[in-house]
């Protein structure tokens, strides 16, 4: 059995730029992840339940495990040597590190802390998504710009899901790997090594019930998904947890696709590009997958805003490829 300390000990000569910082902050972050485990998985017990009456900049009421979750990463992300910036889905602005000018920190985390959070007071699995790169700014705290990079310069993206198990998984641009938290003796623990995305796959990830306002090229999938066709092992499996990451887990390792398309009420999409989008596709795009925006390589796409919004296509590679052909057939550009 291999710890997550371990196997990032053994692995830090494959990081990019390895000088052990990328190992530390991979590390605080699975510290933070066991910390706000322990808590997703009492929240009904604790007093940590539920709205705590504000409000974050996406208009989303913040359940207090949001805010647990946001402080705790904040807090374990700051208080090492190797972040000049943070930003996440919870904070309106980017968070510069003062601190850490001195030191020379050269790292950027953006993250969504708990994505899926509407879900909490069902009991249904949750997830922390993070995306790591280096900073673009020369010297002093972390900018603006920093956190404005394109998905492809991304050195390493992973996510946390809280289900039936709690796992850690991640990629630094050499495969991804996936690590199952043991409760007994609080380490994560390398369970699926090298996780490769099936070509094919017969789950589709949609909601459904937005079915009437979805371009036309997304429709024409979506019946193309229930048509009765052996050969191709159709009609697939609809499955919608209404949480990103536990759709976007289930569909990595079985193979499946994942599908958020604009349409009037959200114009640009719903899911966030730089602390959703773009980690979820690097480790897609790492295990054999794609993602897209529906014409753009998501990973090639350069932010313009902290909390912008894109249409989102991704999953196994011949799925993606099919719902392009079909976008391509029927749908404007704009209104993929
Ligand atoms: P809808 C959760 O808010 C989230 O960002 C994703 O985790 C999830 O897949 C999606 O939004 C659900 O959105 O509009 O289908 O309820």
């Amino acid at each position: 059995m291999k710890t997550l300390g371990q196997f990032i000990i053994e692995r830090q000569k494959d990081f990019p730029y390895a000088k052990g910082e990328l190992s530390r902050l991979l590390r605080d972050i699975g510290i933070a992840a066991k910390v706000i485990n322990r808590e997703v998985n009492k929240a009904g017990l604790a007093n940590i339940f539920g709205y705590n009456g504000n409000t974050n900049i996406q208009g989303e009421d913040q359940k207090k495990l949001d805010v647990f979750a946001d402080e705790q990463l904040i807090n374990a992300l700051t208080s090492g040597d190797e972040c000049c910036v943070v930003a996440s889905e919870e904070n309106d602005s980017y968070i510069p590190v003062e601190h850490n000018i001195s030191k020379g920190a050269k790292y950027v985390v953006l993250f969504d802390p708990l994505d899926g959070s509407s879900n909490i007071e069902y009991n249904v699995s949750i997830g922390t998504i993070f995306s790591i790169y280096r900073r673009t700014s020369e010297s002093g705290a972390g900018q603006l710009e920093d956190c404005l990079q394109a998905g492809k310069n991304q050195v390493a993206a992973g996510y946390i899901v809280y289900g039936s198990s709690t796992m850690l998984v991640f990629t630094t641009g050499r495969g991804v790997n996936g690590f199952t938290y043991d409760p007994s003796i609080g380490e994560f623990c390398l369970s699926h090594p090298d996780i490769k995305v099936p070509e094919d796959g017969h789950i589709y990830s949609v909601n459904e019930g937005n079915y009437q306002k979805f371009p036309e090229g997304i429709k024409k999938y979506i019946k193309y998904c229930q048509e009765e066709d052996e050969p191709t092992k159709r009609p697939y499996t609809s499955r919608y947890i209404g949480s990103m990451v536990s759709d976007f887990h289930r569909n990595l390792l079985a193979g499946g696709i994942y599908i958020y398309p604009s349409y009037h009420n959200n114009p640009k999409g719903k899911i966030r590009l730089s602390y959703e989008c773009n980690p979820l596709a690097y480790i897609i795009e790492q295990a054999g997958g794609m993602a897209t925006d529906g014409v753009n390589r998501i990973l090639d796409i350069k932010p313009t805003e902290l909390h912008q919004r894109t249409p989102i296509i991704l999953g196994s590679r011949n799925m993606v490829l099919k719902v392009m052909d079909f976008v391509e057939k029927y749908s404007q550009v704009a209104l993929i």
